[in-house]
C-alpha cells in the first residue's frame, strides 16, 4: 500500500517509527515535511509565517503522490493546521486521512467528528497501523483505530501498548535525513516509553491513566540500545545523541550499565531529560563521566504547595538548587524549564521564582506561560476553582488558543509578561548583579519584549558562550527551509 505521511513542525520520532515498521514490511512509505516556519515551537512572527508557509507545496506534492492514505501525527497545538491542510487535499482528492498521536488520543470523540478526518488512532500505532495497511483499507475491526463507514463511527478496543520494546525495529531516519543536512547533526534516541510521575499539567496522564487505566513504563534492554547506537554512529555519524525519553536517569542500575557500554562503544556527547527527584551527587557524576553534556530539567515553579496540590509534582526546592550545583560542578549544560500563570499563582509567587532564577542560575532557563492540554488533571483543577470555563475547556479540546506556541498558555498578566521578560535578561546579566536585578524591582522598569525574541536573545547569548546544542541545529533548519521555501522546493 502506498502511504504518506505529514509531518509538522519538528521531525517526528512517532512518524519514524511508523515508517520504519511499515517499510519492513514491504509498503510504499513516504514523508512529506512542512517545518512550519515562523510559527513552530521557536518563531511566532506571523507574517513571515505566511510569506514562507509550506501549506501550498505540501497539498501540491501530496496530490502528486496520490497515496492510498494520508497519515498525520498531531499534537494538540498543531491540530487546527493539520486540519487546515487536510481541507486543502480534501477539495481534490478522496483520499482517506489517517490521525494519530495525543491530540486524537487525548480528545477521539471530538477528532473523529471532524468532516477531513476519515479515521483516528487512538494510543500506540505500531501494531494498529501494520494491520490496517496489511489489509488494504479494508478491515474495519483493527484495534485502536476509529473509523467512520456510511455516516457511523466504529470505536474499536484499545490494545494494551508494546510490552517488549526491543521487539521494535531500530529507527529508519532516512526519510528526514535526506530532506539535508539540517537534522543529521542530531540523532533522537528513545530508550523507553511512559513516565511513572503524574504532573497535572502533562499529557502522560491521559495517555497512562486515562486510556490503559494503569502506569505503564516501559524501558528496552541497554544491548538493545547500544546496538542501535552503534549503527546509528556507523550510519549517520551524528554530533550528538539526543535521549528524548521523558525522564532518562530514572534506574540507577539501568543508568550503571549503560554509563561504561555507552562510553566505550558510542563515547559521542549526549543530550537528556531528567526529573529533580533522581538528581544526587552520583547520578550527576555518572551522567557526565559517560559523556551526557546537556539535560533539560523542570522546575516549574519554587513555591511547594502550588508545586503539589496544583501541578501534582512532589519534588523539594533543594533538589532543584542540588541540580544547579552539582551540574556546574560536573559540567553538564542545564536547561531549566518554568511555568507562569498557575492557576492562584500571586504576583509575589513568580517574584520569589525569579529570584530563586537570581541565587541559582542554571546555564539556560525557559519560561511558558501554562498552556492547557486536554484532558490534563490541571483544567479540571482549574474548572473547580473558576479559572476555567466551559467555554474555554471546549476551546482547549478542539486545540484552540490564543496565544501563539512559543508563549504557551491561554492568558498571561502584565506582571507575568514582565517576569518572563526578566527572566530571560538574566541571561545577560553578569552573575554579581543578578540578585540586585531582582531584589530591588529594577525589571519592573523594562519594558516586555515578545516571548520569542527574549528568548532568542538568550539563547544567542548563551549560545555565543559555547555547550548549547540547540542553536546549531535551529539555525540550520531556519537556513535551509527557508532557501528551500524560496526555490519552492519541499
Ligand atoms: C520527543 C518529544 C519532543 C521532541 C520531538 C523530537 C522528535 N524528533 O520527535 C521536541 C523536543 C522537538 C518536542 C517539542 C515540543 N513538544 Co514534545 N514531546 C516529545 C515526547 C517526550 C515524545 C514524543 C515521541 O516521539 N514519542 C515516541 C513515539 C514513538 O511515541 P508517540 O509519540 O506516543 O507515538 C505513538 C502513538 O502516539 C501513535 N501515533 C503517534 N502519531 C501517530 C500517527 C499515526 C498516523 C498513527 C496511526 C499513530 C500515531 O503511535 C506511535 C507509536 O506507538 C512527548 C511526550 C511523550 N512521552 O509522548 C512530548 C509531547 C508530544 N510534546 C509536547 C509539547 C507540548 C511540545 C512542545 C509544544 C513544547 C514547547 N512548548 O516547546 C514542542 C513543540 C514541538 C514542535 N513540533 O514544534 C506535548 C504535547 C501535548 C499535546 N497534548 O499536544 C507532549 C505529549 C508532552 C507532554 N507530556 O505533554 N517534543
Ligand atoms: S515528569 Fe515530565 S513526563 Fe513525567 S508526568 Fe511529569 S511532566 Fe510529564
Amino acid at each position: 500500500m502506498k502511504i504518506t505521511f505529514i509531518a509538522l513542525g519538528s521531525p517526528s520520532h512517532s512518524i519514524t517509527s511508523l515508517y520504519t515498521i511499515l517499510k519492513k514490511k514491504g509498503h510504499d512509505v513516504d514523508i512529506i515535511y512542512d517545518p512550519m516556519l515562523f510559527s513552530d515551537a521557536d518563531l511566532d512572527i506571523p507574517f513571515l509565517s505566511k510569506l514562507f508557509s509550506f501549506k501550498k507545496l505540501v497539498v501540491k506534492k501530496i496530490l502528486n503522490i496520490n497515496p492510498d492514505l494520508i497519515a498525520l501525527s498531531v499534537s494538540t497545538d498543531f491540530y487546527t493546521y493539520a486540519v487546515e491542510i487536510c481541507k486543502e487535499i480534501k477539495k481534490k482528492s478522496n483520499t482517506p486521512i489517517l490521525f494519530g498521536g495525543i491530540h486524537p488520543t487525548s480528545v477521539p470523540d471530538i477528532v473523529i467528528q471532524n468532516e477531513y478526518v476519515d479515521m483516528i488512532c487512538v494510543g500506540e500505532g505500531d501494531i494498529s497501523i501494520l494491520k490496517l495497511a496489511n489489509s488494504n483499507l479494508k478491515k474495519t475491526n483493527i484495534k485502536n483505530i476509529w473509523f467512520k463507514k456510511n455516516g457511523k463511527i466504529i470505536k474499536n478496543k484499545i490494545e494494551p501498548p508494546v510490552h517488549n520494546l526491543d521487539s521494535l525495529p531500530f529507527p529508519n531516519f532516512d526519510a528526514f535525513y535526506k530532506l539535508g543536512n539540517a537534522f543529521r547533526f542530531g540523532y533522537d534516541l528513545f530508550t523507553a516509553r511512559g513516565c511513572p510521575y503524574n504532573c497535572s499539567y502533562c499529557s502522560n496522564n491521559v495517555i497512562w491513566d486515562k486510556l490503559y487505566g494503569a502506569k505503564k513504563y516501559r524501558r528496552r534492554s541497554v544491548e538493545s540500545v547500544i546496538e542501535e547506537l552503534k549503527r546509528a554512529k556507523k550510519k549517520y555519524n551524528p554530533k550528538i545523541i539526543r535521549i528524548q525519553d521523558d525522564l532518562f536517569a530514572i534506574d540507577k542500575n539501568w543508568l550503571k550499565k549503560f554509563a561504561p557500554l555507552y562510553k566505550k562503544y558510542i563515547g559521542i556527547p549526549y543530550f537528556c531529560f531528567i526529573h529533580p527527584n533522581t538528581v544526587d551527587e552520583e547520578t550527576i557524576k555518572i551522567l557526565s563521566w559517560s559523556g551526557c553534556s546537556e539535560m533539560e530539567v523542570g522546575f516549574q515553579t519554587v513555591y511547594p504547595k502550588t508545586r503539589s496540590v496544583v501541578l501534582n509534582r512532589h519534588t523539594s526546592n533543594k533538589k532543584l538548587s542540588d541540580a544547579v550545583r552539582l551540574c556546574r560542578k560536573y559540567n553538564v549544560f542545564l536547561s531549566v524549564d518554568a511555568i507562569l500563570n498557575i492557576p492562584g499563582q500571586t504576583n509575589k509567587e513568580m517574584h520569589d521564582l525569579l529570584l530563586f532564577f537570581a541565587q541559582n542560575f542554571p546555564s539556560r532557563i525557559n519560561v511558558f506561560f501554562l498552556r492547557y492540554y486536554p484532558k490534563t488533571g490541571i483544567v479540571d483543577y482549574a474548572k473547580n476553582k473558576g479559572y476555567l470555563t466551559t467555554q474555554d475547556i471546549k476551546k482547549i479540546d478542539e486545540g484552540e488558543h490564543t496565544l501563539g506556541l512559543t508563549q504557551g498558555g491561554q492568558t498571561s498578566t502584565k506582571f507575568s509578561r514582565k517576569i518572563q521578560t526578566a527572566i530571560y535578561l538574566l541571561h545577560l546579566i553578569p552573575k554579581k548583579h543578578r540578585i540586585m536585578f531582582v531584589k530591588k524591582k529594577y525589571y519592573l522598569k523594562i519594558p516586555i519584549i515578545k516571548t520569542d525574541i527574549a528568548r532568542m536573545l538568550s539563547r544567542v547569548f548563551v549560545s555565543a558562550k559555547g555547550g548549547d546544542y540547540y542553536k546549531i541545529l535551529y539555525f540550520r533548519k531556519y537556513l535551509q527551509f527557508t532557501i528551500r521555501r524560496i526555490f519552492r522546493k519541499i
